[in-house]
């Protein structure tokens, strides 16, 4: 074993330990903010950091400050961290310790990770799913056509050309969690070059592995064909090294994945917060398996002296106490602070281009989209779709993606087993790499499982990492009820997904607007969310004619946050008028209604176009100017987005109002179901708003 690798992971190890020491040591001050240390754990965790490189991404778990360490990064700049300070360089104080996200150019890159145990692997599969994409040779082929700048490009060149590869590691009892199949299966299937650093200390907190599993992670990962793992005693330092040497040459050179089982003892609390004296029942055995005596010993028998051995570990604890001395002394975050990075800045925001190019064609909705991405990924080759069934033999349950392999190849246009969780969270990954993908849950109905994936990882990877880590992906999502689609191929979601912060939401009521604002989400830095109204796709359903647009021109660009006053009425004075405010199918019912009505010059329709970032002022200004407000939704209603809305409105606009503030959407039953009868009697309609709208004006 060479003696500078010794001694660096021997220095590490004692800088790791004499922190958990000092922590418990001012345990009154730093436990105002819960902490877990590696004690017990180094060993394995700087064996594997200290052989990552810049270019490789890593994602850490919250039990990883030795592996941190062994990054590079400083105590001082863990104890930022841990005490919430504003130069906390993860997250500038907005999340716990040892949850890191960094950029830095001379340490492997650690995307935002959320602190949901196993959440990690999907984000960290994705990461090594792209870099698989970039090593197919078909994104630098015709990089100078890419609009992204070469500069950009150039950068990240140099993390890419070569071999990086993903670390993700996790805790024992994380492995257990139902994602984690999700991401070997499709690091099995596709050969992806990922390393699942497993640290086995046999406890959940305080439930053991008795409880727990029906195997370990070692016996688990045999049942993933193409995921090799080994077990090692993770403990011992030089057998760490050297098995995750070889392991990591092998994944370089062969692009496969890797799980590696290390055994560790946990010698120090679960958490701050949950204390080993309370439940530990194995503490003297755990002791037995102390990683430093064993590193230690390991020294002197590669000819460094005792008094050599104790110079590093008196140096590592005089360090430590004056990085904890400073970091008591950091500044906190200012109340201002709270408000930054919420979204990184799109370059969208104005309306461009041709909207409606003299001599195109009419097309249906669905083909607005198409065409939309079609461009995109012609333009773009650092643009992917997936998601269940879109790849070449069926181009998507609706045809939405029709063609788009054959034209791009099955490398970035694929099918994804049935696997929500990974089509949603692996775009972090992906956008970490610097891809920008499209994915796709095939109804409304089923982004059920994927919601974890977009609340816990991909909605505030750009907030918790102060801004470093924005993801940039669109997930589009087929929604709405028409036609017999029955309870499970129906519904509405928006009053879920509008309650994510993080994310942007498009709802579009026609095709144009839909081409516009696929384009803008491309371009957008954020993630995005585009709901598309199955019942509109084709236009086939009776009073939706309007959704089929002349196809928008290449460059139509659509911004987020301004919605389009399609009927607008001017202030009347001796009749009554109402604002419509609504989205997707509701502003066909609304426009027929108001037809139907033979008041086209009574009522002003809103059509919203995207749910977040909402327009207010146009709103507010319409209903101000008409004193009546009526919110048209399918979801149902009670507890809705709608009736949210409906209660801001009411909020801002009251000494303008004649009436209520009034909202219709779907009766509040469980599901849509199957019969057209009771299906009927579920969702608005025309007549419904029509009845709506006149109770209303006569209120
Ligand atoms: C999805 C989720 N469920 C529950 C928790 C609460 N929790 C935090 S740590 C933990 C135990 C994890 O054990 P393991 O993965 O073995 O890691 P260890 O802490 O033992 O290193 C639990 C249940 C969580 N953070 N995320």
């Amino acid at each position: 074993m060479n003696k500078e690798i010794l001694k660096e992971g021997f220095k590490t190890l004692c800088t790791a330990k004499a922190m958990t020491k000092l922590y418990e040591d001012n345990f009154k001050v730093v436990s105002k903010y819960v902490h877990a240390t590696s004690r017990g754990h180094e060993a394995i965790q700087i064996a594997a950091g200290m052989q990552l490189l810049p270019q490789d991404y890593a994602y850490p778990y919250y039990r990883d400050d030795a592996m941190l360490l062994s990054f590079g990064l400083q105590p001082y700049d863990l104890m930022l961290q841990l005490l919430a300070k504003k130069d906390d360089p993860f997250s500038g104080g907005r999340t716990y310790y040892s949850h890191p996200s960094l950029r830095d150019d001379d340490k492997p890159k650690i995307p935002h990770q959320s602190s949901a145990t196993g959440m990690q692997a999907i984000p960290a599969t994705g990461a090594a799913m792209g870099l698989h994409y970039r090593e197919s040779g078909s994104l630098f082929m015709k990089r100078a056509e890419s609009s992204t700048s070469i500069s950009d490009f150039k950068e990240r060149d140099s993390h890419f050309r070569g071999n990086s590869i993903v670390l993700c590691s996790l805790g024992d009892a994380s492995v257990t969690e139902g994602e984690i199949a999700e991401a070997f299966q499709m690091a099995a299937l596709k050969q992806l070059p990922i390393l699942y650093l497993v640290q086995d200390n046999g406890w959940d907190i305080s439930a053991n592995a008795e409880e727990t599993r029906a195997q370990d992670a070692f016996e688990y990962a045999k049942g993933f064909k193409g995921l090799e793992a080994i077990s090692i005693d993770g403990a011992n330092f030089t057998e760490s090294y050297q098995a995750l040497e070889k392991v990591i040459k092998t994944i370089r050179e062969e692009r496969r994945p890797f799980l590696v089982h290390a055994k560790v003892p946990l010698l120090n609390h679960h958490t701050s917060g949950v204390r080993m004296e309370w439940y530990r029942d194995d503490l003297e055995e755990a002791k037995s398996r102390d990683p430093y005596p064993v590193l230690k010993n390991q020294l002197l028998e590669n000819g460094f002296t005792i008094a050599e051995a104790e110079f590093i570990e008196q140096e590592a604890i005089t360090k430590v106490q004056q990085d904890f001395e400073k970091a008591l002394n950091a500044q906190d975050p200012k109340p201002e602070d709270l408000f930054t990075h919420d979204f990184a800045p799109t370059p969208i925001v104005e309306e461009q281009g041709e909207r409606a190019p003299k001599g195109a064609e009419k097309v249906v909705m669905v083909d607005c989209a198409l065409f939309a991405i079609e461009e995109i990924m012609t333009k773009h080759k650092e643009c992917l779709l997936y998601g269940q069934d879109v790849g070449g033999r069926l181009g998507g349950v609706f045809r939405e993606a029709a063609t788009l392999a054959q034209k791009f190849g099955d490398e970035r246009v694929f099918n994804t087993p049935i696997q929500e969780a990974f089509i949603v969270g692996s775009t972090v990954g992906m956008s970490a790499v610097g891809l920008k993908p499209i994915v796709e849950v095939q109804f409304a109905d089923y982004i059920w499982p994927g919601l974890n994936q977009l609340f816990t990882e991909v909605s505030r990877s750009c907030y918790l990492s102060n801004g470093k880590w924005p993801v940039s992906m669109i997930l589009r999502v087929p929604i709405g009820a028409y036609g017999s689609g029955g309870p499970y191929h129906s519904s509405s979601v928006e009053s879920i997904v509008t309650n994510i912060r993080g994310i942007k939401i498009a709802y579009p009521s026609n095709g144009a607007d839909l081409k516009g604002l696929m384009k803008a989400a491309y371009y957008d830095p954020n993630p995005v969310v585009i709901l598309e109204h199955k019942g509109l796709y084709w236009s086939k359903v009776e009073g939706t004619k309007g959704a089929t647009s002349v196809e928008p021109a290449e460059d139509y660009i659509l911004p987020f946050g301004k919605a389009w006053v399609l009927q607008e009425i001017w202030k009347q004075e001796h009749v009554e008028t109402i604002t419509i405010v609504t989205y997707g199918m509701g502003v066909h019912w609304a426009y027929n209604a108001s037809g139907a009505l033979d008041m086209r010059d009574q009522i002003e329709i809103i059509d919203l176009r995207t749910l977040f970032p909402l327009d207010e002022a146009t709103i507010m200004a319409s209903v101000k100017k008409t004193g009546k407000c009526l919110v048209v939704t399918e979801e149902p209603s009670n507890n809705s987005f709608a009736r949210a809305l409906a209660g801001k409105i009411q909020e801002e606009c009251f000494k303008f109002l004649d009436a209520p503030v009034m909202t219709i959407g779907s009766e509040n039953m469980p599901a849509i179901p199957l019969n057209s009868i009771l299906e009927q009697t579920m969702i608005p309609s025309m007549e419904k708003v029509k009845a709506k709208i006149l109770e209303l004006l006569s209120y």
